[in-house]
């Protein structure tokens, strides 16, 4: 894509906006970024733009403004039905995803990773089983290091583990990751999205540009994502924790089995620190997407057993008086509560709060 002399309007000033904008200047794009923030608001961010050569229209969007622009890129948590997107999109402006002007710059395979929970335990994961492997793999996306800093980087991986979240999904065009993986749909983000429907749909969105010879690892024990599978264009290997498959991963009595053009392997975890039954379904995406990448399986388990788990995601605190303490506070929505306290083997008393996303 020819950024140079382009007008690029970059909307949004989080951690995205201020990688967007970086990146578009020293591609020699003519840069504006908007936020509805005031600058009073937008200390850090600003400083990440420090001798950056941009416009800044903070404090509220200008609708001229989008229309004026070649090109404007949407950080994720903008949403694409507000009135300067619309109008923009009817007057024929491109708006597209930060992730989809990444991608356009991004010549390494991509594994994507979707799904309401278990994004980022399953993309450090796999980070971490491509790394023993000895092979060069880039981590980011929603997982908190925007995608677009790969190319500004000017890294070369030979893999890319993206995680993806449903927001990002929204304004791809082109986007097309060689595995996609969808964890698991259940409610959240519901102020964003009309129904359970339209957001499983959005999350689809990871798939649409697939090819047949590229992957989609999905959850066959979600009944959402099974009725919308006859839509992947790719192919489909399911993981399951209820049934036996002639082809995908499987539990077996607590071992996860990979089973793959008739023959069959087996992966035991007894004592790892990723507990619970949603962990096993992180753990039987990455063995399906590592032994499909061809990494041998003694250095898939033996990088899932060392595996320590991710910071406020069921993580242990202390035990004090017979009492042991989790913090759990990356739990931001139904479904992640009730896993966390179906993984519990103790009663329970739940300490809880949040806010309302309908
Ligand atoms: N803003 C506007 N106009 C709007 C709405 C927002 O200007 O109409 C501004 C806000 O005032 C704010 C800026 O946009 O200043 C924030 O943008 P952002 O929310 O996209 O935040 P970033 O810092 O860029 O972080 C985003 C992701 N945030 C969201 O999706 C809400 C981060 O995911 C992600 O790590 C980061 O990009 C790098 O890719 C966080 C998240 O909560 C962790 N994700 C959700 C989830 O996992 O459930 C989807």
């Amino acid at each position: 894509m020819e950024l140079e002399g382009r007008k690029v309007l970059v909307v949004g000033l989080g951690r995205t906006g201020v990688s967007l904008a970086r990146f578009l200047c020293a591609r020699g794009a003519s840069v504006t970024v908007t936020d509805v923030r005031p600058p009073s608001e937008l200390g850090d961010s600003l400083e990440g733009l420090e001798g950056v050569p941009v416009t800044l229209e903070l404090g509220g969007h200008r609708v001229e403004t989008f229309l004026k622009s070649d090109l404007v890129v949407l950080s994720p948590g903008v949403p694409v039905d507000t009135e300067p997107v619309r109008r923009a999109e009817e007057k024929g402006v491109k708006v597209i995803s930060e992730i989809e002007l990444a991608y356009t710059f991004i010549e390494a395979p991509i594994i994507g990773v979707t799904g309401t929970n278990g994004k980022t335990t399953t993309t450090s994961l796999l980070g971490e089983v491509f790394s023993r492997a000895g092979r060069k793999v880039w981590v980011g996306g929603n997982i908190g290091r925007p995608l677009i800093d790969l190319p500004r980087e000017g890294d070369e991986p030979e893999y890319v583990v993206c995680e993806v979240s449903s927001f990002q999904l929204e304004r791809i065009r082109d986007f097309r990751p060689f595995i996609g993986i969808l964890l698991n749909i259940t409610e959240d983000h519901m102020d964003r999205y009309g129904s359970l429907l339209e957001y499983g749909r959005t999350k689809l969105r990871l798939f649409m540009n697939q090819r047949a010879s590229d992957y989609a690892i999905i959850n066959g024990d979600d009944p959402l994502i099974s009725s919308l599978t006859p839509t992947i264009p790719s192919r489909v290997v399911r993981f399951s924790s209820r049934e036996r498959l002639q082809e995908g991963a499987y539990l077996d009595g607590g071992e996860v089995v990979f089973s793959r053009e008739g023959s069959c392997e087996t992966y035991r975890f007894n004592g790892i620190a990723l507990k619970g039954g949603h962990n096993l379904e992180n753990i039987m995406a990455v063995v399906a997407t590592a032994r499909i990448c061809g990494l041998e399986r003694e250095g898939v388990l033996e990088a899932i057993r060392g595996f320590k788990g991710l910071p406020h995601r069921i993580e242990f605190v202390r035990e004090w008086e017979g009492v042991s303490y989790y913090n759990d506070s990356k739990a931001t929505n139904p479904g992640a509560v009730i896993r966390a306290v179906e993984s519990m083997e103790s009663p329970v008393i739940l300490l809880l709060g949040g806010k309302d996303k309908g």
